[in-house]
């Protein structure tokens, strides 16, 4: 490295090593590995353990301190000539779905790694500091809500509100914090951040339909998450009249159809999605009782979205009375469509020209830690390519070179804002 050049010439030739980063995914992938080669690895469970000491080992020997924090957020600190300036960030989520893939979150975790493990071994001291966050629950799948660590980071909802939280057999957030041993000391939920940029795989087919490399995030669409109750009355299958029915998953397959058309009615970006089912009492000869379901609905604008909010309730009325059912809607998340930071987004745009990446604005359909923090900081994502468009399920696939090539936008927009040291 050329040391008489400034600072920031002597970095322009900086790489990541796509090698050791994909060597890192793959490790990380084995806990929690499925048959099909992809990753079960629910949060807050002894597996998300085993991620996370992991990740807090190789945070340690690439010389960063450590430090958890009361929703269990991890945040992995590389200090800066000037460790009093606020950090700069990146990061993502570990937890994966249950037929989750090796990329969606750990890619943009290890790719922090990959950063700091390139600026040490290049000797390279920026000015502010460094960080990679690992944030709890990014995905909601086992406990709602959805990016629950970086929601209570940016005080989108409370701490207190969080640990309450309870999973289907009745385990709360607070108490498997506590058995994994990462309930963090209490405290106040934020820090300061410099800025914040999050890689992630896009998990839609834009990128790779039109043959680019990095995705330029320019925002990501709002969601509204619901749990919704049916009930009507068990019955027998036999002697019961169908005319003096209150038949619960009847009314749910009515709902499952309704939600499907607000978001038809509004492509091509509305989404409407009904993920959860519970059927009760789930015997074949009794006409459904009950029913939980959950509603997933997303869109670009807060207005489209609030009009899909009012269809669906609109349409539970028609359906409860249609069906002589009772139908109860509660909504358990809400975040607004969320642009990021134009000033840090034509950053990526800028470095992924000038590594000559094949580079396209998009908007992401899937919510991110970035989202909340970006309530706190400037904000932006880079986005590579996964194989398909596939993700949240186990054939979940990415390209090398690509991984590689989101992690060198990552390095080049890091060390923008962070500054390298003389
Ligand atoms: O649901 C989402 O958008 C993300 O995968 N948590
Ligand atoms: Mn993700
Ligand atoms: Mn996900």
């Amino acid at each position: 490295m050329d040391l008489h050049s400034p600072p920031a010439v002597q970095t322009a030739t900086l790489r990541t090593n796509g090698a050791r980063l994909w060597q890192s995914l793959m490790d990380l992938a084995r806990i929690g590995a499925t048959p099909k080669g992809g990753v079960c690895r629910l949060a807050l469970t002894d597996l998300d353990r085993q991620a996370r000491d992991l990740f807090v080992r190789w945070a340690q020997e690439a010389g960063c301190s450590v430090r958890v924090d009361a929703i269990g957020n991890i945040f992995a600190h590389r200090a800066g000539t000037d460790d009093s300036l606020p950090p700069v960030m990146t990061g993502s989520h570990i937890d994966t779905q249950p037929t989750g893939g090796k990329f969606d979150g750990n890619y943009g975790v290890l790719a922090g790694i990959e950063v700091l493990r390139t600026l040490n071994a290049a000797g390279v001291r920026t000015r502010a500091p460094l960080e990679v966050a690992v944030w709890t629950n990014e995905e909601g799948s086992r406990f709602v809500p959805v990016m629950m660590g970086s929601g209570v980071f940016a005080s989108a909802f409370t701490l207190e509100h969080a640990l309450q939280q309870r999973d289907a057999q009745g385990t709360s957030v607070e108490e498997a914090l506590r058995a994994i041993g990462y309930a963090g000391p209490a405290g106040p939920a934020a820090h300061p951040v410099g800025a914040y940029f999050e890689a992630h795989i896009e998990q839609g087919p834009v990128l790779e339909k039109h043959g680019r490399v990095i995705g330029v995030v320019q925002a990501a669409l709002g969601q509204r998450w619901y749990d919704v109750k049916i009930q009507g009355m068990e019955a027998h299958a036999g002697p019961t009249p169908m005319e003096m029915r209150k038949d619960a998953l009847l009314a749910a397959s009515d709902l499952i159809a309704a939600v499907n058309r607000i978001a038809v009615d509004r492509m091509p970006h509305g989404r409407g999605t009904v993920g959860q089912l519970e059927v009760y009492p789930n015997s074949r000869n009794v006409i459904p009782g009950g029913v939980k379901m959950s509603v997933d609905l997303r869109a670009p604008d807060d207005t489209m979205l609030s009009d899909m909010d009012a269809a669906l309730r609109g349409l539970c009325q028609e359906i409860a009375s249609g069906r002589h059912v009772d139908i109860a809607v509660e909504q358990v998340v809400y975040f607004a469509p969320q642009p990021f930071t134009p000033r840090l987004v034509d950053a990526v745009r800028r470095h992924a020209q000038a590594l000559g990446y094949s580079a396209m604005d998009v908007v992401s359909g899937a919510g991110h830690d970035a989202v909340y923090v970006a309530r706190l900081a400037p904000t932006a994502m880079i986005f590579v390519p996964c194989a398909d468009g596939i993700s949240h399920n186990e054939i979940e696939d990415a390209e090398p070179d690509h991984l590689e090539a989101g992690c060198n936008v990552l390095l080049r927009s890091m060390l923008d804002v962070a500054g390298v040291a003389a």
